[in-house]
């Protein structure tokens, strides 16, 4: 059963849809969310028809909870019959400035805008559940919350409610927001009239499709996920792909190219929302000291944090991966302490990073003590594949 945030059943009924909305749009508004707008909680069929061809091509990878289900996912009617209308709202977390020159300071990592301070999750989650109960309180309808915890295509439905398009980056794109915009449902058994629907805005623009590292996109509006970084560093539980390695650069957790570069964010104004003002010590953090983190440390710096959720070992692969293209030898000793770390994953990503930033002979010291005794065939594979690995870092 897909599990919704919250479940509120209908107590009286007494209000015309109209001055429904404008309370529900006023109270949105003292919540920090954009005013609601209302879609049939239908989706046609030419969008489920994508989200199956995606499946079906693979480009989920092991997003396996994606494919699960996908005819309910495909319409929110098929997750829950009762449901006729869908409200959409979002929170904008444009950041102060263009958040991209981050990507070049090769000793720091680049954490993505959207992990800087509070989980969206729990931030959204509470507000929406507000609204949703005002609704359920005022017209007797019976209301279900989301925020990526169920089976719902967020952004094809705030397209039909008119909230923005999905632009080439397959993302939500707002004419008074850009790219910067976290999505939220709320699923009523309520009739409520429609808003119009968004019209595309890309034109001929191809920009996020141009600056994306790994060539993730396999055409304008299809993203292949298992080339994309946000999944290969939040989703990927494995070792990263040796191929892509080097297109990281310094992002350690998700990516924003696509986002930062689009046209439309010239419209946007800063995130008034605090619980998304960018705590300092995760713009540009020093990559020596994150890979140090320990579990208790990682646990502590991330409380509150949607990076949490990835737990430390896929986090300090990451930074380990990012430190391998740093090009800096400054950073060897701390690759050095990592080739003994109790993780399979993060003694492999500390091999790659030895062999890219370390001088042969000493690669091949330390080789020669380690890999024989190394117990975990993934791992020995690191050792044997890193001398082959390009030896110019990325730049
Ligand atoms: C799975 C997922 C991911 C995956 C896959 C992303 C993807 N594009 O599918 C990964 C891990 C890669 C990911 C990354 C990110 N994500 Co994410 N993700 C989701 C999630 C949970 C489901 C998305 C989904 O259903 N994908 C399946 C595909 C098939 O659906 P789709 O993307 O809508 O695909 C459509 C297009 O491909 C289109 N299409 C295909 N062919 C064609 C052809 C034409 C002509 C047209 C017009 C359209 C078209 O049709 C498909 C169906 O509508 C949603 C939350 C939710 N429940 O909706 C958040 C969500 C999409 N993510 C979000 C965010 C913020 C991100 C990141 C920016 C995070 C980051 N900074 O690292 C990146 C952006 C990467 C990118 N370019 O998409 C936000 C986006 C908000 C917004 N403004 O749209 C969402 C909505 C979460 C939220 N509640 O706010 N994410
Ligand atoms: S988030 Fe980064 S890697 Fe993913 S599609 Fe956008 S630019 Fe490419
Ligand atoms: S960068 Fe250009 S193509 Fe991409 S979403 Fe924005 S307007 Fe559309």
């Amino acid at each position: 059963m897909p599990r919704p945030v919250a479940t509120i059943d209908p107590p009286r009924p007494e209000v015309s849809p109209e001055r429904l909305l404008a309370e529900l749009r006023a109270r949105a508004v003292r919540l920090g969310l954009l005013p609601p707008k209302v879609t049939t909680a239908r989706l046609p069929a030419e969008i489920g028809a994508r989200l199956y061809a995606f499946l079906e091509t693979g480009h989920h990878g092991a997003m396996a909870w994606l494919a699960r289900e996908p005819e309910r996912r495909a319409s929110p009617d098929r997750l829950w019959p009762e449901a006729r209308s869908a409200l959409v709202t979002g929170i904008p977390y444009t950041p102060p400035e263009d958040p991209l020159p981050g990507l070049t300071r090769r000793d720091r990592g680049y954490v993505s805008v959207y992990a800087r301070n509070r989980d969206y999750h729990d931030v959204l989650k509470g507000r929406l559940k507000d609204l949703a109960g005002l609704l359920a309180a005022r017209a007797g309808a019976a209301v279900k919350v989301f925020v990526d915890t169920a089976p719902i295509m967020e952004k094809p439905l705030a397209q039909r409610a008119g909230l923005g398009w999905q632009g080439k980056h397959t993302n939500l794109v707002s004419r008074t927001h850009g790219s910067w915009l976290f999505l939220g449902v709320i699923l009523t058994t309520l009739e409520l009239p429609a808003d119009p629907p968004e019209t595309d805005h890309c034109g001929r623009c191809r920009r996020c499709l141009e600056v994306c590292p790994t060539e993730a996109f396999v055409g304008p509006y299809r993203l292949d996920a298992r080339r994309c970084i946000s999944y290969l560093t939040i989703e990927h539980s494995g070792p990263i792909p040796r191929e892509l390695r080097p297109r990281l650069g310094n992002r350690i957790y998700g990516c924003d190219d696509c986002l930062a570069v689009c046209p439309w964010n010239k419209f946007a104004r800063a995130a008034r929302e605090i619980a998304f003002a960018h705590r300092p010590e995760l713009v540009a953090p020093p990559l020596a000291e994150l890979a140090r983190l320990d579990d208790p440390a990682f646990r502590r710096l991330f409380a509150g944090s949607p990076i949490k959720r990835i737990g430390r070992d896929r986090f300090v692969r990451n930074v380990l991966v990012a430190i391998g293209n740093s090009g800096e030898p400054d950073l060897l000793p701390v690759v050095e302490e990592r080739l003994g770390d109790a993780s399979p994953l993060v003694r492999g990503a500390a091999i790659w990073a030895f062999a890219r930033l370390a001088a042969p002979a000493h690669f091949a010291a330390w080789r020669a003590r380690l890999e024989p005794a190394e117990p975990d065939p993934e791992v020995r594979e690191e050792w044997t594949a890193a001398p082959d690995a390009e030896s110019a870092p990325a730049s």
